[in-house]
C-alpha cells in the first residue's frame, strides 16, 4: 500500500490548502466576501480622514440628531446598496450551493459508490463507525476506529453524526466540511476528496477542559486501497466481535430523518 503520510504545507496566510472537490465554491463565497469589506473598509476610513481634514478645528460644528429626512434618506441608501450589492448576492449564491451541493444528500445518498460513516462525539475523541460489507450499521463486521477517519478518494464520503455529551463541531478544513454533533441529534455533512494524504480533524466548539485534545486524522487513499483497508479492517472486526460488549454497539440505523 502507498500512502502520503507527509502534511501537506499551508503556505501563506490564505485559507487552508483544498483537497476537496467543491471546496473552491466555498473559496469564492469567502473570497467574494474579503473584497467587499476590503472595499467598505478603504471606503469608510477615506470617508473619516477627508472629515477629519476638512472639519479642523477652526470649523464652526453643524450637527444634527440624524432624524432630518436627508439623513434618514442617505442612511437608508447606503444601507440599501450594501445590503443589494454585498448581503443580498452572498445569501442568495449560499441558499443555491445549499440547495444543489453541500445540502443535495438525496444525490449522494442515490450513489452507490458513496461511503456512510457514523460518527460519535464525547468529551474527547471522535469516534467512526462504517458499515462493512453488509451495509448495516451496528453488526459484527462493523469497523470502528479511534480519532482515525480512513476515506477513499474521489467518492462522495457521507457522515451522519451525534453527541452523547456537549456540543462538538466535527472540522475538516482541507476539505471545507464543518457541521456541529449536538446531543439529541444527527446531523450530517458530505465532502469528496479530490487528492490522496493525511488531513487534520478538529473540534470546532470549546467544548471543555481537553478540548484541545479533540484532534484526528482524516486519511485519503486510492479507491483501490481504500478497499483493501476496508476488507482487512472488517474481517478483524467480525473476529473480535464481542456480543456481550453493550457499550460497543452504539451505532444506529442510517437515519433517514438526519438534518444539516
Ligand atoms: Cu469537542
Amino acid at each position: 500500500m502507498t500512502l502520503l503520510l507527509a502534511p501537506l504545507p499551508e503556505k501563506g496566510i490564505g485559507l487552508p490548502h483544498d483537497a476537496s472537490l467543491h471546496g473552491w465554491r466555498i473559496d469564492a463565497l469567502i473570497n467574494e466576501t474579503s473584497v467587499y469589506v476590503g472595499l467598505l473598509f478603504v471606503i469608510m476610513v477615506a470617508w473619516v480622514v477627508l472629515a477629519c481634514l476638512r472639519h479642523g478645528p477652526r470649523h464652526e460644528a453643524r450637527f444634527d440628531h440624524g432624524t432630518s429626512t436627508r439623513s434618514i434618506a442617505v442612511g437608508l441608501c447606503i444601507a440599501g446598496a450594501i445590503f443589494f450589492v454585498v448581503d443580498g448576492p452572498l445569501f442568495v449564491n449560499s441558499l443555491i450551493l445549499a440547495r444543489d451541493v453541500f445540502g443535495n444528500f438525496a444525490k449522494v445518498e442515490a450513489d452507490p459508490k458513496s461511503v456512510r460513516i457514523e460518527i460519535t462525539a464525547h468529551q474527547w475523541a471522535w469516534v467512526a463507525r462504517y458499515a462493512g460489507p453488509d451495509g448495516k450499521f451496528n453488526t459484527p463486521d462493523d469497523i470502528v476506529t479511534f480519532n482515525d477517519v480512513v476515506v477513499p478518494e474521489g467518492t462522495p464520503i457521507l457522515f451522519q453524526l451525534v453527541s452523547t455529551d456537549v456540543i462538538h463541531s466535527f472540522n475538516i478544513p482541507n476539505m471545507r466540511a464543518k457541521i456541529d454533533a449536538v446531543p439529541g441529534m444527527v446531523n450530517r455533512v458530505w465532502f469528496e476528496a479530490k487528492e490522496t494524504g493525511e488531513f487534520d480533524i478538529a473540534c470546532a466548539q470549546h467544548c471543555g477542559l481537553n478540548h484541545y485534545k479533540m484532534k484526528a486524522t482524516l486519511t485519503v487513499l486510492p479507491r483501490p486501497d481504500w478497499e483493501k483497508w476496508a476488507a482487512e479492517a472488517s474481517a478483524n472486526s467480525a473476529r473480535d466481535y464481542d456480543p456481550d460488549d453493550r457499550e460497543a454497539h452504539w451505532g444506529w440505523d442510517w437515519s433517514e430523518h438526519a438534518r444539516i
